[in-house]
């Protein structure tokens, strides 16, 4: 059988894309629908926690005319992050090669899925990144801007990540990237797991490549982003810097800080 009529994806192979979901009952069908148009042989799980707005029956309706999506309903409001690794141990106990990660509210263009999926032959990670040469950011707020070109520029300095958007969430990565990455001691609730699964990538050696994207503010529903989840990804962010300039210092030799 080819790799295509398997499902799969030439030089990738299975892919799985975690859809994480609270309060998208706007955005779900339509995100879903896009996806398998553009992406035909992309299998599809909605990583839902219980949303109060009903957005896991419309995911279970999805998958009940599409035997390619299917949904993972967790109990309860846990953040991204905690979403995000229960999607990627479904894929790995189902044995796919690639796992994608995209929002739910139709800011990652699923039509540039199959763009991010090119690059993923010659990767072990596919950043879609806002802040390359040829990316698209349109209709976010100035403040959005901002914290995005802070965040990253912060990121990079305090951890050495060498790409351009460190805090994106449309990814793609091998599964032997993800074997490869410390998984275990993840511990980011909310937006701060891009950038540490971001310097676990690195951290591992893997090749992370970045991929010009068009970035959309949502139209519909509301954004989760909150001041806890900024103080989160600032706290981390700081902690690793320190932590990671203390191992390069006992490396070098210097006496290990107290
Ligand atoms: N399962 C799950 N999904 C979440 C959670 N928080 C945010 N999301 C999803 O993560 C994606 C990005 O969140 P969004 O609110 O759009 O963040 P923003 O783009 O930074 O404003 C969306 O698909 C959200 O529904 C959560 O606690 N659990
Ligand atoms: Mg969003």
């Amino acid at each position: 059988m080819t790799e295509a009529a398997d499902g799969g994806h030439p030089g990738v192979g299975r892919v799985l894309v975690v859809i994480p979901t609270y309060n998208e009952a706007d955005n779900v069908t339509d995100v879903v629908a896009r996806l398998r148009r553009v992406a035909p042989a992309v299998d599809v799980l909605v990583a839902d926690d219980n949303s109060p707005d009903g957005t896991g029956a419309l995911a279970e309706a999805l998958a009940g005319t599409d035997p390619r999506v299917h949904v993972l309903h967790r109990p309860r409001k846990e953040g991204l992050g905690a979403a995000y690794l229960a999607g990627f141990a479904w894929a790995r106990q189902r044995g796919y090669d690639a796992v994608v990660e995209m929002d739910a509210d139709g800011s990652h263009a699923p039509e540039d899925l199959p763009a991010l999926l090119r690059a993923a032959r010659d990767a072990d990670v596919v950043i879609g990144s806002r802040w390359t040469r040829g990316a698209r950011v349109t209709n976010w707020p100035l403040r959005r801007l901002l914290l995005s070109r802070g965040g990253n520029l912060y990121a990079r300095l305090a951890l050495g990540v060498p790409v351009s958007d460190a805090t994106g969430g449309y990814r793609v990565y091998r599964a032997a990237a993800l074997q490869a990455m410390e998984l275990r001691s993840v511990r980011s609730q909310g937006y701060s797991f891009q950038v540490e699964l971001s310097r676990l990538a690195h951290r591992a050696g893997v090749r992370i490549v970045e991929v010009p994207i068009t970035f959309a503010e949502r139209e519909r529903g509301a954004s989760k982003m909150s001041p806890l989840i900024v103080a989160e990804a600032l706290w981390r962010i700081t902690t690793w810097g320190l932590r990671d300039r203390r191992v390069r210092r006992t490396r070098r030799g210097h006496r290990r800080w107290p």
